[in-house]
């Protein structure tokens, strides 16, 4: 059978139609490029042809070149002979036509064509810094003389996707056409009408400038979300070069940021976390042919903090979604909370006021099981007991309909003894939210024996149906996100018996690249909640480490922000954190009294006695089967924790130290402090075969 070949050219009377056919998004893979110029040659060559259309097949225009070809060493094909060089040459127009995406090259030959239409759903992007890249295909200099230097920053510094409409009014795009409209026909009558307009308007003809203010101002506007990163900056400096430079100077500028940033270890890191992100929705130990199940008509159990953040993820996808709790002043006061969350945002400017109607319109409290025994979807986001659990579980099951899916929000508790107070446990699984549910983009997936392949398959869509990234963990204490963190958190306030202050750790954390200190991040979420967690661990493990500083805190009423201290104390009204002597006078006092020698810490000591220690237990999950992947760990790090992810996610870090450098270290403190530091089986084997973290092999899922 003849292959479709990646570029084709198709003659509509005197147009030439060239088509990409480069599944699933035609990226510009191998021979992609080279088709458009052969194709644009052709064409060219050929007096029955006036002008040309660039379209893609499939779901999409170009979504930019194949990221998969970075960092391999891969020859890029000098200044001069590239798809928008000939396109600037082309001595006659060429319109791109645009559905689905044309991202960064996508965008930038669109660009480099003569003309750009577009059907309403398009959107158009040069994403590149996302992967800590900028433009290479003369983006920084093109869409500053399309829409100007400002908006041109605004969009190659984010990275964002524009839609087809703003595109318009902003000059990247020539049309819009009406809903329905066909696109290829569309291109060929406007590539009709343009095709005698001379001279062409080439889009590098056009110059640009802006006051260096605006530069300095942007600088100043990223510096604590760009903070220990390159590509940004570059970014910027390349879109200066357009207003300051001639255009093939300003390529000339492009092509060197470019080349210093490709094989940059963060770029490596955020290619890296880019495909991590893909591979956590494969589930490679079941059917690849299950069918998510469509559902219509979710519920929610329980009206609390995380209930109400799980019903407005519901009602920002479009779900109607039914929330339920027991006593009507629950209720009120839940819905209360999501009115509030949702009028944060309107305040903030990031939401209309109209968007806000219709999504609180889309939820809707309901006192009884009676109300909710038509949903198909139910997710229990009640008190974390297994006794308030289980006789919700068990009523669900009585009166759900046979084919309902039963899911819990428990962020630790055994998914399989949940399971089996129902006569449905093929059906149940743990849906995991991190908190604020609405806002955290992570849903653990927690994987008890009985769940059925569709009902796992099912969850995990339902997570990214309502924009989450969904990862599969195994039914253990924690599953997999906080039980590779636990180690973190303990270690954290051991580092304070041994003579490290809080605002010490916190300080290193935030340097290397994480949005809070861990200390403040307990005192945001409540110290309170931590004990209870501890208690249950101390009481079911006699060896439990305890943590004595900690829990003084908590005996002393120190819950953090909501009682005005914690690990810091706080100002009323003001949620800045400040370090307090008497918590510095507490901790001198327990060490004191444990008899703990003290030590002073370099900031690489605290950041690898923290990580390390999670690298350790993360190494333990992947042996004991509880995660697909090493990058699934990282995903949930980069989606959980925010980890930073130009590091690309705690393994992608620790591979960057090296696994035998991680395991002789982490040996030393097993010498040092026992048991708590013993190497995990995988670590070790690891170490010894010279494998990478990314590479492990870990056991079957069990
Ligand atoms: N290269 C390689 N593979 C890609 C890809 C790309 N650019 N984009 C997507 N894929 C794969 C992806 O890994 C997945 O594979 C499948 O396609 C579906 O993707 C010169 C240097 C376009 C918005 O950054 O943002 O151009 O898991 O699940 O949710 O200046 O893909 O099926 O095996 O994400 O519908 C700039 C990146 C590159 C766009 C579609 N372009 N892609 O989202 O599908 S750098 C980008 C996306 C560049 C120039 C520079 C999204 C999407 P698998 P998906 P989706």
């Amino acid at each position: 059978m003849s292959e479709t070949p990646v570029v084709r050219l198709e003659k509509q009377g005197p147009i030439g139609v060239i088509i990409v056919n480069y599944p699933p998004v035609n990226a510009l893979g191998p021979g992609v490029s080279d088709g458009i110029i052969d194709c644009l040659n052709q064409a060219n060559a050929d007096p029955a042809i006036t002008a040309m259309v660039l379209i893609g097949d499939g779901r999409s225009f170009i979504a930019g070149a194949d990221i998969r070809g970075f960092g391999t060493g891969r020859k890029r094909p000098p200044l001069g002979e590239r798809t928008y060089d000939v396109l600037d040459r082309s001595p006659k127009p060429v319109v791109a036509a645009i559905h689905g995406y044309a991202l960064g090259g996508g965008l930038e030959n669109a660009m480099a064509c003569h003309y750009r239409i577009a059907v309403p759903s398009a959107k158009v992007g040069l994403p590149e810094v996302l992967i800590g890249i900028l433009p290479g295909g003369g983006g920084t200099q093109r869409l500053p003389r399309l829409v100007g230097a400002e908006a041109a920053l605004d969009l190659i510094v984010s990275g964002r996707h524009v839609p087809a409409p703003e595109a318009k009014a902003l000059g990247i795009l020539d049309e819009v056409l009406p809903a329905g409209e066909n696109l290829r026909d569309a291109a060929v009558i406007f590539a009709l009408k343009m095709a005698d307009i001379r001279p062409l308007p080439r889009v590098r003809d056009r110059t640009v400038t802006a006051e260096p203010a605006l530069f300095e101002a942007k600088r100043k506007q990223i510096a604590r979300r760009a903070r220990n990163q390159r590509a940004p900056y570059a970014c910027i400096e390349a879109v200066e070069a357009a207003c300051t430079l001639p255009f093939d100077e300003g390529l000339a500028r492009e092509q060197a940021l470019f080349a210093e940033l490709e094989n940059a270890d963060e770029a490596k890191a955020l290619r890296y976390a880019f495909f991590a992100e893909r591979e956590v929705a494969k589930l490679p130990d079941l059917p690849t042919d299950i069918q998510a199940y469509d559902f219509r008509k979710p519920a929610v159990i329980g009206a609390g903090t995380m209930g109400g953040g799980i019903a407005m993820s519901f009602a920002d996808f479009g779900y109607d979604v039914k929330i339920m709790d027991a006593s009507q002043d629950a209720l009120d006061r839940g819905m209360a909370r999501i009115r509030s969350n949702y009028a944060t945002s309107v305040k903030r400017g990031s939401l209309a006021q109209a968007e806000m109607d219709q999504r609180l319109a889309r939820i809707h409290p309901v006192p009884g099981y009676d109300d909710i025994k038509d949903a198909d979807i139910v997710v229990e986001a009640v008190f974390e007991r297994m006794d308030v659990k289980k006789p919700i579980f068990a009523r669900l099951d009585e009166v759900l309909g046979p084919d309902a899916f039963l899911f819990s929000n428990t962020s630790a508790l055994d998914m399989d003894e949940l399971a089996s107070v129902t006569r449905r446990p093929d059906k149940v699984a743990g849906t995991h939210f991190f908190s604020p549910a609405n806002v955290m983009k992570l849903l653990e997936v927690v994987r008890p024996a009985k769940a059925s392949p569709q009902t796992l398959v099912t969850a995990m869509a339902m997570g990214r149906r309502i924009g989450k990234i969904s990862a599969m963990a195994g039914n253990t204490d924690g599953f997999v996100a906080n039980r590779s963190r636990a180690p973190f958190n303990s270690e954290m306030v051991i580092l304070l018996e041994e003579g490290c202050l809080p605002e010490q750790v916190d300080r290193v954390m935030v340097d290397f690249g994480y949005p809070m200190g861990p200390f403040a991040v307990g005192d945001l979420a409540g110290l309170d909640i931590g004990a209870e967690g501890r208690k249950r661990r101390a009481a079911a493990n006699p060896n439990y480490r305890k943590l004595p500083i900690a829990d003084k805190l908590v005996e002393m009423g120190r819950y953090g922000q909501k009682t005005g201290a914690g690990w810091y104390r706080y100002e009323t009204g003001d949620r800045t954190p400040h370090p307090d002597p008497e918590v510095a006078a507490i901790i001198k006092q327990v060490a004191a009294e444990m008899g703990v020698a003290q030590k002073t810490f370099t900031d690489t000591d605290i950041l690898q006695r923290l990580l390390f220690a999670s690298v350790n237990e993360a190494c333990r999950i992947l042996e004991e089967g509880k995660a697909y992947r090493a990058s699934d760990i990282d995903v949930m790090w980069l989606h959980g924790f925010g980890f930073p992810r130009y590091r690309g996610g705690l393994m992608f870090w620790a591979d960057g130290i090296g696994v035998r450098a991680v395991y002789n270290q982490i040996a030393a403190w097993h010498q040092e402090y026992g048991d708590r530091w013993a190497p995990s089986r995988l670590l070790r084997d690891l170490a010894e075969s010279g494998t990478a973290f990314r590479d492990a092999k870990p056991a079957p899922f069990a």
